[in-house]
């Protein structure tokens, strides 16, 4: 991996399988899924970012783990905090390995990260951990259980971060029903959302995937091109708003969110 480049963003990211149809699912019905088409909207889904500055690390392909393109499920990064994470779906461990060796190269290249992980019996997906400003919204369902909550908030402590366990159940994770605007009002589709009490301010969205945002810095927004009254809604809100086609990984289950690990410098 060449050096990182001082100070600006970077994203994680790894390349789709050719597997990726095999994918797990839990609330949708399996479709035929295109592995071209896919891999187009990954680049796109990759410009995005790097057309505003963010750097890119790609992790190692793995094609032998069809879910390993949503690389935010094995690794969350708080702070200066590398978190192995446990996923709660047994045929996405071995995606642990390159992450780890991800992380391992990101070091070896410049950046200041302790590592540590979640230790089963502990379970947690990335896609569970929400961080709103101090908080960290973490979802307990199908995929992330107490135990593993419990080991992700005495690591975040000395960082100065709170866990809020959330209960998780309408939907996969839990940025598949919230996620945050950049100035912290929680985002969802209130029928896929559990608890909407948990979350003060809530803005309700009026298309499933426009719950999925990322804030890609200087008041912009990234988010899924099926969403358009979503996007409007955010724009009235004086975003500027981003969005790529990503049909074939919310096929899967996947949103914005889950395809990439977000390090903010
Ligand atoms: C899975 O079920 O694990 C994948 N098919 C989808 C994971 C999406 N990840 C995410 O929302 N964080």
């Amino acid at each position: 991996m060449a050096p990182v480049s001082p100070n600006v963003p970077l994203i994680v990211v790894r390349p789709p399988s050719p597997r990726l149809a095999e994918g797990e699912l839990t609330h949708l019905d399996r479709v035929p899924v295109d592995p071209d088409l896919a891999r187009t909207q990954w680049e796109g889904y990759v410009a995005a970012f790097a057309d505003r500055g963010w750097g890119v690390v790609e992790l190692d392909a793995a094609p032998e783990h069809p879910d390993g393109v949503f690389v935010e499920d094995a690794l969350v990064v708080v702070d200066r905090l590398a978190v192995l994470t446990s996923p709660g779906a047994a045929s996405r461990r071995g995606e642990l390995v390159s992450a780890r060796a991800g992380v391992d190269r990101l070091i070896a290249s410049g950046l200041d990260l302790e590592v540590a992980a979640i230790e089963p019996p502990g379970t947690l997906d990335g896609g569970d951990v929400l961080k709103v400003g101090d908080v960290l919204y973490v979802g307990r369902g199908a995929r992330t259980n107490e135990e593993g909550i419990r080991q992700l908030a005495a690591l975040v402590a000395p960082y100065g971060h709170r866990v809020v366990a959330v209960p998780v159940e309408k939907v996969l994770h839990l940025k598949s029903g919230v996620t945050a605007l950049p100035d912290g009002t929680v985002v969802g589709y209130e029928p896929l959302v559990d608890d909407v009490a948990a979350f003060v301010p809530f803005l309700p969205v009026p298309e499933e995937h426009g719950t999925a945002v990322v804030d890609l810095g200087g008041g912009a927004v990234l988010m899924s091109a099926d969403a358009p009254r979503t996007a409007e809604l955010y724009r009235s809100r004086g975003l500027e708003v981003v969005t790529v086609p990503i049909s074939e990984f919310e096929r899967l289950e996947g949103c914005v969110t889950c395809l990439s690990v977000r390090i903010r410098r």
